[in-house]
């Protein structure tokens, strides 16, 4: 597939100097060996990879209460708070998505009445990110949905920081956000060890979250035999903004999400050659200054960055829409036009007070959205991901005798007698209950 983009009527005053990367045969390779190995060797590879990759090797995986109650005692009662506010908001959201979706049930002829009914899978594995940042807010994300959904056994697993277990404010938010069961184990076995189930670990019929790209090559090869919630590479955000934006807020909005890691994607896309400009300038004078996370803001500036400036608002809507970014920004002067015409986003930002922040660390929206252009064909994790629309049918006899004569005929058309069979066979036995 072409990797660079065709835009109309645009023009970049900077280019992006590296194109996304997309799994390594090598990664490939190790992650299905992995996976191969957990499948055959059960908890002695689990702990073999444990031991590699992190350093970790417990006498169990699983984090037992007595660890959760020292992480709640670990955590400030200050941060407590906010992470019970994260829960409260997108445990909420989720519940209101929930209600909007119901059973349906409908007589569609005389005597035929059909329907689905919206049944939640029933073991659902979260994966809770480490690397980089102890991501709290992540576990919040997935495991409060998958309850609002209603999915009776949430399990979750989450890597052990350097000095041990999973990361005290980032357990207490699993634990807040109500998992079953928690164990310490990261990457690709902690995949495996949902999935396959392995010793006492009853196995998943799905696992959901995001993780860096062995995390996701190891979903993209479970996905069949388990359930997947979507595949989330490196994260990304496109700011539309024209003459009337604050280059200030947008060049500090671009460089949060150049923070994530070198390879995270940011654009700014305006009408306004004279906004873009002062943006860069922007952000060029806040990487020549000292900040906790700077190094890496910088390495994404400069191999993922992209400022493109568009003839006007319509070539605008139509490159944000061929871009597809998981999230939107708009800070113009007329947000809704973009909000009524925008229809590929992850998630979307509308006016300057709405930061991406907000949605990664809790105003109530999902932070587990699709990249990588999948916004042209799905939304992020909501309740819809863990429920299944389930069909049924029931027919009477006044129903059978509607819908038989035209199913046989196709059967046969098809030259499916058997199948042809079990039609003819209830319209037979309507007809002869009608004879006695
Ligand atoms: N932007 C990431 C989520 C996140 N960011 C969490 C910070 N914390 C993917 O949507
Ligand atoms: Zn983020």
């Amino acid at each position: 597939m072409e990797k660079r983009l065709v835009l109309q009527d645009a023009t970049y005053l900077k280019r992006a100097e590296q194109e996304p990367e997309s799994a390594s045969p090598d990664l490939r390779k190790n992650v299905s060996r992995i996976l191969e190995d957990v499948r055959e060797n059960g908890i002695d590879a689990v702990r073999t990879y444990s031991q590699r990759f992190d350093a970790w090797n417990p006498e169990s995986f699983r984090v037992d209460d007595e660890t959760i109650n020292r992480a709640k005692e670990e955590t400030s009662p200050e941060l407590r708070a906010s992470i019970d506010f994260s829960h409260e908001q997108v445990y909420r959201f989720a519940v209101h998505q929930r209600d909007t979706l119901s059973d349906l049930e409908v007589e569609t002829l005389p005597g035929v009445t059909i329907g689905h009914r919206l049944i939640p899978v029933n073991d659902v594995g979260c994966y809770v990110p480490g690397g980089r940042y102890p991501l709290i807010a992540s576990a919040v994300m997935t495991i409060a949905t998958a309850k609002a959904a209603g999915v009776p056994r949430v399990i979750a697993c989450a890597p052990p920081t350097k000095g041990g277990g999973i990361h005290p404010a980032q357990l207490y938010a699993m634990a807040t956000a109500g998992a079953d069961e928690i164990y310490c184990v990261g990457g690709v076995q902690a995949l495996a060890l949902m999935a396959y189930g392995i010793d006492s670990v009853h196995p998943v019929d799905m696992v959901v979250g995001a993780g860096n790209a062995f995390v996701a090559e190891a979903k993209r090869q479970l996905f069949g035999p388990v359930g997947i919630d979507l595949l989330a590479g490196p994260s990304e955000v496109l700011v539309i903004a024209d003459e009337s934006a604050d280059a200030k807020l947008i060049a500090a909005d671009l460089l949060a999400q150049a923070e994530h890691g070198p390879t995270s994607q940011v654009i700014l896309i305006s009408d306004s050659e004279n906004l873009a400009k002062k943006v860069i300038s922007e952000v060029e004078h806040w990487l020549d200054t000292t900040w906790p996370t700077v190094d890496v803001a910088r390495q994404a500036w400069l191999n993922r960055a992209e400022v493109i400036v568009c003839k006007d608002r319509e070539a605008v809507l139509n490159a944000t829409d061929t871009i597809a970014s998981e999230h939107v920004e708009v800070q113009t002067s007329d947000d809704d036009w973009f909000f009524n015409r925008l229809t590929n986003y992850g998630s979307l930002f509308i006016g300057a007070r709405s930061t991406v922040a907000y949605g990664d660390k809790g105003i109530g929206t999902n932070h587990v959205l699709p990249t990588d252009r999948a916004t042209r064909y799905t939304g992020g994790l909501g309740v819809s991901k863990f429920l299944k629309t389930l069909t049924y049918q029931k027919v009477s006899a006044e129903g059978t005798k509607v819908v038989a004569p035209h199913i046989a005929a196709i059967c046969d058309a098809e030259m499916m007698a058997g199948h042809a069979i079990t039609a003819r066979m209830r319209l037979e036995g309507e007809k002869s209950k009608a004879v006695k």
